[in-house]
């Protein structure tokens, strides 16, 4: 068998040839002109920077949320990137977009210069998806918003690569009153509408049991999940509204609940939960966990653990405990270009590791191929839809 030469390099162009499905976004189709969001203003008012840039700043919230867009976006370029160094990972991500989108010698210009000089470089929404080798993203979607839900009435999109999901959060959130026999019968026809991936909830450390224990889930969403063969995504471990002044950016981290997962697991092992975890402290509880039932696959590195020296730590944790039973990462893109930055860091940081484990297994006297490299990258980086 002809020797595969392993470098970082090597696995690296390995993983550039595997594609990727991108297991949960915030992103909706190109040609959804109410939703799809792109572009730098976009870009600059991601709530990872405007929270880095009121809590730097100190700008009153209250004041800075009455600014247009524009004006928001150019405070927060003028602080985070002319007046300070973009040093933060969310702000990294702004200069990786630039420079792939080749621009240069904007380290100085002021608001409108940088925004023409991005402005000016229209790019092929599908030529980025190719180049970065995306051939599906997962939405979020709310069938609870009638006004976002519109999107499954229109037949101009990508259906092949913008895959649905069924979000719950608002059911619980909003406290909305359903009969269950009426709940029932409109998730099923949502399901109907949308042809979801999965279901969806994120809970905190507060919710979790009123959530999982209620009659609705208990009675309704789960024998639904069971009887459609869908599997439930937890996302776990967020506090909603640390500072409600700060809007979407204003969430922080919650408790961290694993023993009431593990309670749910183990209570309904005909249903596949796919969970990810936003405190950095639950990880090895939940690597652990997910040996004891193959019905718990993790997913990602969830917001704020988006960053490269956890990725790095973590992920070494789960390939020592969970060989490639997990789904390596997901993107949260909610602005289109946020796909760039956070999968080519992502491929970056997947080559450092695998290349100190591949080595590791070389150096036992273990012979690898490329494609058995590939099959592997396929397992984590292109999970079957079909059966998560
Ligand atoms: O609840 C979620 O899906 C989170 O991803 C939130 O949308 C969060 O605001 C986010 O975008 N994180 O990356
Ligand atoms: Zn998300």
């Amino acid at each position: 068998m002809k020797k595969y030469n392993i470098t970082k390099n090597s696995i690296l162009k390995l993983i550039n040839e595997v594609k990727i499905t991108d297991i949960h976004t915030h992103l909706f189709p190109w040609n959804d002109k109410r939703y799809f969001l792109s572009g730098l203003n976009e870009l600059l008012n991601y709530h990872y920077l405007t929270a880095e840039f009121l809590s730097s700043s100190g700008t009153n919230p209250k004041i800075f949320f009455k600014f247009s867009k524009s004006k928001r976006a150019e405070l927060v370029w003028n602080f985070l990137f002319i007046n300070r160094t973009p040093i933060s990972e969310a702000s990294r991500g702004v200069v990786k977009i630039i420079n792939f989108l080749n621009i240069k010698n904007y380290e100085k210009s002021n608001y409108s210069e940088i925004l023409k000089k991005y402005n000016s470089k229209q790019y092929d929404k599908k030529k980025i998806l190719n180049k970065l080798n995306i051939s599906k993203v997962v939405m979020t979607n709310n069938p609870f918003d009638k006004d976002e839900w519109d999107l499954f009435k229109r037949k101009n999109w990508e259906k092949k690569i913008f895959k649905s999901s069924i979000r719950l959060d608002d059911l619980f959130k909003k406290k909305l009153k359903y009969k269950k026999r009426n709940l029932a019968l409109f998730l099923e026809n949502s399901i109907k509408i949308s042809n979801p991936i999965y279901f969806a909830i994120s809970v905190d450390g507060k919710n979790i049991k009123k959530i999982f224990y209620s009659t609705y889930m208990k009675d309704v969403i789960f024998p639904l999940l069971k009887k459609k063969k869908l599997p439930l995504m937890i996302l776990m471990g967020v506090k909603r509204g640390v500072n409600k002044n700060y809007k979407d950016g204003g969430d922080g981290i919650g408790d961290e609940n694993c023993e009431i997962l593990e309670n749910i697991i183990q209570k309904n092992q005909n249903i596949n939960f796919l969970v990810t975890h936003l405190s950095d402290l639950s990880q090895y509880k939940l690597i652990v966990l997910s040996r004891k039932f193959p019905n718990l696959k993790l997913f990602g590195f969830w917001w704020y653990l988006n960053q490269k020296e956890i990725i790095k730590n973590i992920l070494h944790q789960k390939i020592n405990l969970l060989g490639f039973n997990f789904i390596a990462q997901h993107s949260d893109a909610r602005v289109y270009e946020q796909l760039i930055y956070k999968w080519i860091s992502f491929k970056e940081i997947l080559s450092e590791v695998l290349f100190e484990k591949y080595l590791s297994l070389k150096k036992i006297g273990y012979n690898l191929s490329r494609q058995q490299i590939k099959n592997d990258l396929e397992k984590i980086l292109n999970p079957n839809l079909k059966n998560l």
